[in-house]
Formats: structure tokens, C-alpha cells, sequence
């Protein structure tokens, strides 16, 4: 029978990009060889996984207040390009639908990149009162982005096929910036419930989103220690309000402009879970997200064929029936051949059932995570399955963050932050004046990026590693995809 350790991870930390493609293959995630750059396939097994992570996203949303709407894809060229400061962050980025069969369009239709330019405009339309306030919607669509950095499946698309973003639109300053803090929380417990570690990061103001006030971003690490965006809340502040005339009448019959806020996720959020809870051998999925939590493997035995089948059976079954998502394996392969197919696949749970553990009255649980096995006697199933489903979770997650904390590095200077980035790899906290000409000549001096300003977290003190002035801040700073 196959041996495998199931917590290496030094081909996958070796060649990140290889173990990525393969478990894409492997796992029947999805189909690479679609004939247009930066546009994938999703298969079954990948969609259902898809599904089960933007579930999540929706049961929290909703939770938190929001409703889903639907837009159009397709914004016409004179309210996409209203905002001015939007439009020269997304401008090259845009892909154009210029005719309309043999027609050449009188007003070119963008493929939205993001929707603000064509939700706001209907804001417009339904906000008349502060009683329409506050205004909490998302929608989870497709958006087109001609990426011009090296595409790669589900990392950076020029169509994102899962885009969840969020729109507000509140009365005051003070509750769009309530809102900002509870998109942050929601986005925790989110990347917690898919034990995925991340740093929250006020984005520099280089580097905000294209009409935002300022941009707050989560960030995770990849196995080859370079970080990857998998979030981003922004303030949008009054800016789109002014240009798309968003105004309510105040209680005391003043017009005012909204104030508004909008936060995003994508596919991007799957690669993370992935890459974070995968080992050499493929996907290790965790419980909340795994298409199939339980596999039942049959062990047929001599004449004790028959009564396998029939106990591995009412095993599903009653899985099934308490809410465990669980499935028989009953194809004609040896046991070993279907042990490692859903062991690539990521499945938390493998239940063997076999002439002994029948005679014993019980199935024998191996875990994907640590190849664990235990007795589990047929009476506490439903029982301990579901606990062991627990325990899993909260050790992927455990382990994630212990790895993750330890590539969080302090440096001083130019000098140490650059050999941290080369030699070890990770994040990198550094004290800086502030300045922009400082955090540029940083990026510029070290090969890396800035990912902000810790938001709500530790401020080191210190001199600013590029000017010597007095730092009030610190800044994280890592490789960045
Ligand atoms: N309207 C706001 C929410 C917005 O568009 N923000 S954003 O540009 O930062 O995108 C939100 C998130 O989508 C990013 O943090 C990133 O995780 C993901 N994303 C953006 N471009 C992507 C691409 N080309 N491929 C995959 N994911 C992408
Ligand atoms: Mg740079
Ligand atoms: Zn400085």
C-alpha cells in the first residue's frame, strides 16, 4: 500500500508554479488549454470547491446586511469614463466591444473590469432620501481585465471569472467608515473559516484603488514566500458620489452627496487555499470548503465481498443523512489506486471498511492532513466524524498561521530588509518616515514591494530606513505577485 507522509511540502516549496499546474490537472480543478491567454476552464470537482468557498462569502454577507443584485457587463464608454482618476487606473485594462454584428457601435461598450461605473449610475437613480440609506449590495460575476504582468489560473485572469464585490453607500463619513471595519471583519472571519493566515495593510497612497479615499488590502504568502493579494476594502469617500450625482435629502431637507465604500474578492481566494493547506502529494481541502468531506473506501476480502459493500453503504448513508458531505467509492480499482485519487483531491476524511473492522463493529478514519488512522466504532459514527471534521479545520488553520508568523520579519535598514527578501523570503516590517520619495526609493533599493501600513496593528518606532528622519510608522514590505 501506498506510504505517503502527508505533511511534506518540499516539492511544493521548491517549484511552486509546477506543483500549482499539476494539482490544477490532478484534482480536476480545472482545464488549462483554453486557446485564449488568461482564460481557464472550470472543471466539476473545481466548481463544486468554487461553490463551496463563495458560499461562505454569501452566508456572511448576508449575515452582515447585504442584498445581491446583478449588472450589466457591458458599460458604455461615456459613464465608464466619468470619474477621471478611476479611469486612468483601469484604462489600459479595459477591453472594448466596438461593433455589433456588422454594425460599428455609436458608443463603445467596455467589459466592466469592476462595476462601480455601472452600479453607481443606478445608485443615482434609487437614492433620494436618507431613508434609502444605507445601501449594502454584491454581486458575484465575471469581469474582464486585460492584465498585462504574466497571467496564471485563478492568480491573475484577464477574465475573473468569481468576482464578489460589495458596494455602500451611507449618510455619513463616520458610517462609511463603520462599514470600512466590518467589510475587514467579515473578510477575517471569511479567510478564518478557510484557514487561510493574512496581514490587513493600508495600501500606500501610491497605490490606492483607482478613486478610492485609501485601499486596505489582505495579503497572504505564497509557498515560494511571495505575498498574494487575496482581498482589498476600499474607501471610496465622496469621489464617485460627485461625479454620478449619488445625492439624498437629510432629514432637515439639505441635499448631500453619499459617502460610499466597496470591497472585493476573487478566484484568487481559491489558489490561497489551496497553496496554504496543500502538501507534495496535491490539494488538502478543509472541511467547510471540501466538495467531498468524507470518502468511503470498500476493502473487499474474499467471500466477504458482499457484506463490505453493504456497510460501506449504509456508512454514506448515514453520513449523509447528519449533513456530511460523504461519498462511496465503489468503482472497480484496487483500495491503494482509490486511496491516492482522493488523497491528490484534497478529501479531509478517508473511512475504510474492511472484514476486520465489520467483525469489530467499526470503520477505520485515516486524516489527509497528518495520514493519521484510527478506530471509529460504528455507533459514534455521525458523532465522531463530525469532530474529526473539527479538529482537521482547526489544524489546518493552527498550521497555516504558525508557518505564516514565522516569515514575518523586523529589519532596520535598507541592507537587512533586501537580504531578508533574497535569502528567506516572506514579509518584512521596517520603520519609514512616511514619505512617498522614501517608500519608493525602499521598493526601488530593496526589489520590494510595499504592501502599507499595518492597519490596527503594531506601529514600531524608529528611524526611517531610507531619510534617518524619525519614523512614526512602519511598513511591511515582501515580493509581491
Ligand atoms: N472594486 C474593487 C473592490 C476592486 O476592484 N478591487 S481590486 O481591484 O483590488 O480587486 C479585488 C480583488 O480581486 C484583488 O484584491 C484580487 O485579489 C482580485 N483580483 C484583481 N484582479 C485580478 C485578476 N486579474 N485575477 C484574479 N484576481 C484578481
Ligand atoms: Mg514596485
Ligand atoms: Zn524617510
Amino acid at each position: 500500500m501506498l506510504q505517503v507522509n502527508n505533511v511534506k511540502r518540499e516539492r511544493l516549496k521548491s517549484d511552486f508554479g509546477e506543483w500549482f499546474s499539476g494539482v490544477l490537472r490532478n484534482a480536476d480543478i480545472m482545464d488549462t488549454r483554453y486557446p485564449v491567454k488568461g482564460l481557464y476552464v472550470w472543471l466539476p470537482y473545481g466548481l463544486k470547491l468554487r461553490n463551496s468557498v463563495f458560499a461562505i462569502m454569501r452566508g456572511l454577507l448576508e449575515g452582515g446586511g447585504h442584498q445581491e443584485v446583478q449588472f450589466p457587463q457591458l458599460i458604455p464608454e461615456d459613464l465608464f469614463k466619468k470619474e477621471a482618476e478611476h479611469i486612468r487606473g483601469f484604462e489600459g485594462e479595459v477591453y472594448w466591444v466596438t461593433h455589433g454584428g456588422h454594425d460599428k457601435l455609436d458608443v463603445k461598450l467596455a467589459l466592466r473590469p469592476t462595476s462601480e461605473t455601472s452600479i453607481y449610475p443606478m445608485f443615482a437613480l434609487w437614492i433620494r432620501s436618507h431613508a434609502d440609506l444605507p445601501i449594502r449590495v454584491y454581486q458575484i460575476v465575471n469581469i474582464f481585465r486585460y492584465e498585462t504582468k504574466m497571467t496564471k489560473p485563478m492568480i491573475r485572469l484577464r477574465e475573473v471569472t468569481t468576482f464578489k464585490e460589495a458596494h455602500t453607500a451611507h449618510a455619513t463619513p463616520e458610517e462609511a467608515e463603520a462599514q470600512v471595519r466590518e467589510a475587514v471583519n467579515t473578510y477575517k472571519r471569511f479567510f478564518d473559516e478557510l484557514g487561510v493566515p493574512y496581514v490587513v495593510t493600508r495600501r500606500p497612497e501610491w497605490d490606492t484603488f483607482a478613486g478610492a479615499r485609501y485601499s486596505l488590502a489582505f495579503d497572504t504568502l505564497a509557498p515560494d514566500c511571495k505575498t498574494l493579494q487575496i482581498g482589498t476594502v476600499h474607501n471610496l469617500g465622496q469621489n464617485f458620489a460627485k461625479v454620478y450625482d449619488l445625492k439624498f435629502e437629510t432629514p432637515k431637507g439639505k441635499h448631500e452627496y453619499v459617502y460610499q465604500t466597496c470591497y472585493g474578492v476573487s478566484e484568487r481566494v481559491i489558489a490561497a487555499v489551496m497553496m496554504v493547506h496543500g502538501d507534495d502529494v496535491g490539494l488538502c481541502l478543509p472541511p467547510a470548503v471540501a466538495p467531498i468531506q468524507v470518502i468511503v473506501v470498500p476493502i473487499p476480502f474474499k467471500a466477504k465481498e458482499a457484506p463490505v459493500q453493504q456497510v460501506a453503504t449504509a456508512v454514506v448513508n448515514e453520513l449523509a443523512v447528519a449533513g456530511v458531505r460523504a461519498h462511496l467509492d465503489d468503482r472497480d480499482l484496487r483500495p491503494g489506486r482509490k486511496f491516492y485519487y482522493w488523497e491528490r483531491r484534497g478529501v479531509p476524511i478517508r473511512l475504510e471498511v474492511g472484514p476486520e473492522d465489520i467483525e469489530k463493529n467499526q470503520v477505520t478514519a485515516v486524516r489527509r492532513d497528518t495520514g493519521e488512522k484510527q478506530a471509529i466504532a460504528r455507533q459514534a459514527l455521525r458523532t465522531n466524524v463530525k469532530q474529526l471534521l473539527d479538529e482537521i479545520s482547526g489544524d489546518l488553520r493552527e498550521r497555516a498561521w504558525k508557518s505564516f508568523k514565522e516569515l514575518i520579519h523586523e529589519a532596520d535598514d535598507v541592507k537587512s530588509v533586501k537580504q531578508v527578501i533574497e535569502e528567506r523570503g516572506g514579509i518584512v516590517r521596517v520603520p519609514w518616515c512616511g514619505k512617498e520619495a522614501c517608500g519608493r526609493t525602499l521598493e526601488d533599493q530593496t526589489g520590494g514591494d510595499i504592501l502599507g501600513e499595518e492597519f490596527e496593528g503594531k506601529r514600531a518606532a524608529g528611524i526611517c530606513s531610507i531619510c534617518s528622519k524619525r519614523a512614526s510608522t512602519s511598513v511591511l514590505v515582501a515580493k509581491t505577485y
